[in-house]
Parts: C-alpha cells; structure tokens; sequence
C-alpha cells in the first residue's frame, strides 16, 4: 500500500457574507448566458486562451485523484476537416434511422442535421477523452475510478472557463465517436467522450428560443 501524502495548508479564502452571495448570482448570471452555439466564425482564437482554459478543466476533482483525461486540441484545417467527414459520415446513419424514432422525435425541435460545418469553419475542437483504464509506472494496467463523473465535471468547467473568457462551445457528440481515436491518435484504452467546439459566435447567430428549468424544478430541499 502507498503511504498517504504528506499535507500542507489549504489555501482558503473566506469572504463576508454578502460578498459570498453576491459572487453567486454574478456567476449566475455570467452563466445563465451561455448558450450551445451551433453558427460559428472562422475568427481565430490564440492558443494561449485554449491552453489555460484547458489548465482549469484539469482542476476538476477525480476518483483517486487519477485525473483520466486527456484533451486533444485542435486547430489544424486539415485535422478538422477529417473530423468533419467522419462525423457526417457517422450523423448521416444516425439521421437516416440509425437513432430511431423516439431519439429523433426528441431532438427534432433543436432543428439539427447531418450538415456539421462547424467543424471545420471554428477555430479550435477540443476531443475530450476518458482513460477508462491507466498504467502505472512500471506499465501495468490500473483500473480507473469515476471515469465519467470525472471527465463530465472537467468538461463543465472548461466550458464554463471558455465561456467566461468570452468565447462560444458546442458539445458535439457524433455517435460513435470511435473514428476520433484514430484521427487524433488516442490509444485504446481511452474514450472519446465529447467533441467540444471552440470559437466566435458567427455573426447575427441565433440560438434555439428554449428556456432553463426554474429552481423547483431541479432542486427539493429536506
Ligand atoms: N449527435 C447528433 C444528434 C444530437 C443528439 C442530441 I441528444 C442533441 O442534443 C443534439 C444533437 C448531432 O449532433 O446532430
């Protein structure tokens, strides 16, 4: 068994009351601004701002502290433009019957297609992959722990961080998404989860009229 780790002092910042409260609903409202983006600009975006907000996802809590993620960030046309016809390819099967009934019925209002020219037109795609299984340091195999919660909360404070940065997401998930590891070079043992799309809202885009459920809906209080 390896010896716990040695410890140091946390670093906690205690706020007044009312700072506390008024920092929630100022975040509250940055967030109640973001919206999946589905028309994006060919702007570009520097590499620097994808590669802090990169830093910030990797802040996310992990089962065993394992931190099973990797993001392969994108920005080279070629690569894109690969992705975008493998991800038609798979979305035209899905379109055509692949999903069924009930899940086409379900996303018909969102107004979507097979037509995927975002990825290609934005500036950046980040592959966010699970680690479903690691190796250790003398290359055995490790089993991972929490390996979807884990890599669902890094990819919401990634999009959380990009969208305060003042940038426009789009969580793309083509299904399968088995084509991303050859493409982006993964190994087997990791697992395209979600394909992030990164960059300017193109201009006059317009978004879904949909509305965010209200408090008593999501949450009971005992
Ligand atoms: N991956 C497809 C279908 C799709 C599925 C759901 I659930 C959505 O919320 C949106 C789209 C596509 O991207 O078109």
């Amino acid at each position: 068994m390896p010896k716990p780790h040695a410890t140091i002092p946390l670093a906690f910042v205690e706020l007044p009351a009312a700072t506390m409260q008024a920092k929630a609903e100022a975040f509250h409202a940055l967030m109640q601004r973001r919206r999946t983006v589905r028309d994006f600009s060919d702007r570009p975006v520097p590499r620097d701002l994808i590669e802090t907000a990169v830093m910030t996802a990797g802040t996310a809590p992990s089962g065993a502290n394992q931190q099973p993620w990797t993001f392969v960030c994108i920005s080279t046309q070629a690569i894109k433009a690969r992705i975008r016809e493998g991800a038609e390819e798979e979305e035209r099967a899905f379109y055509a019957g692949r999903a069924g009934e009930e899940w086409l019925g379900a996303l018909a209002h969102l107004g979507t297609d097979d037509q995927k020219p975002f990825l290609d037109i934005a500036p950046w795609l980040i592959v966010i992959f699970a680690q479903r299984w690691g190796h250790d340091a003398k290359g055995k195999k490790i089993k991972h722990y929490y390996v979807p919660e884990s890599v669902g909360i890094a990819t919401g404070l990634l999009i959380a961080s990009l969208h305060q940065a003042g940038l426009a997401t789009l969580t793309h998930t083509p299904a399968p998404m088995n084509f991303l590891n050859d493409i982006c070079g993964r190994p087997d043992n990791e697992k395209a989860l979600i394909l992030l799309v990164v960059g300017y809202p193109a201009d006059g885009a317009t978004v879904p009229a949909i509305t965010r459920k209200r408090l008593p809906e999501i949450a009971t209080f005992l």
